[in-house]
């Protein structure tokens, strides 16, 4: 699926195989950055998904605001880098001159969610943000410019890229539920996510 706004919906670009090598190296980014859980700027709110990342930067999230930044937020580490599989998907379908620096990890256990939201702690727009779906199927709900728009839900499988360039890139979005029990990739259930950002400009 391919539209004007750019938001492009590639379903199955990742085969079981390909799913489970990317849950390897998943793994191998969570323990050396262990995920740890967010919280909103100055409610203190927690997030109901856990988080960790990998690349030069990280997306991090406390009672003082949302921010990249080169280090785990607990361990102090610099993030673990990105695996080759990641790296290889951004230069396939990113259409970008530059590498992504920021590969965040989204960890979803049964009904965590995500609140409508606009991706807009980068300083580069140029570039799409690109996501990937391992495990459980979500119930994703994409929106416009306008945080009133109408909306409409898609449902992101395991193994689902989906990548969000040009006008699309400043779209609404958010989680309304995974549902439980769809995939069988992720040990315990649930679904990770992982979203590659370019953040500095290319100079
Ligand atoms: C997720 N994560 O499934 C989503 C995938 C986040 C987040 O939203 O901020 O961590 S990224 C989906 C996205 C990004 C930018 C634009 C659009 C969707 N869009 O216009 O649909 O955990
Ligand atoms: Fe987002």
């Amino acid at each position: 699926m391919e539209s004007k706004d750019g938001l492009r919906l590639l379903p199955g670009y990742f085969d079981r195989a390909a799913q489970e090598a990317l849950m390897e190296a998943v793994g191998a980014v969570m323990r050396a950055a262990p995920p740890f859980r967010p919280v909103m700027p100055r409610s203190g709110r927690p997030f109901s998904v856990t988080m960790t990342n990998c690349g030069d930067l990280g997306w991090v999230s406390d009672r003082s605001g949302y921010r990249y930044q080169a280090h785990h937020p607990e361990t102090g580490r610099p993030w673990p880098s990105m695996p080759e599989a990641v790296l290889a998907l951004w230069e396939e379908v990113a259409d970008y001159p530059a590498p992504p620096e920021a590969c965040l990890v989204n960890l979803y256990r049964d009904s965590a969610r995500m609140g409508l939201h606009r991706d807009e702690d980068e300083e580069e727009f140029s570039a799409p943000v690109v996501s990937v779906s391992l495990g459980d199927t979500a119930v994703f709900r994409i929106g416009g410019l306008e945080r009133k728009g109408p909306t409409r839900s898609v449902r992101l499988a395991s193994g689902d890229v989906l990548v969000m360039g040009g006008t699309s890139r400043r779209f609404y979005h958010g989680i309304d539920r995974i549902q439980p029990g769809s995939s069988t990739l992720v040990a315990g259930g649930g679904r990770i996510n992982l979203t590659l950002r370019r953040v500095t400009v290319p100079r």
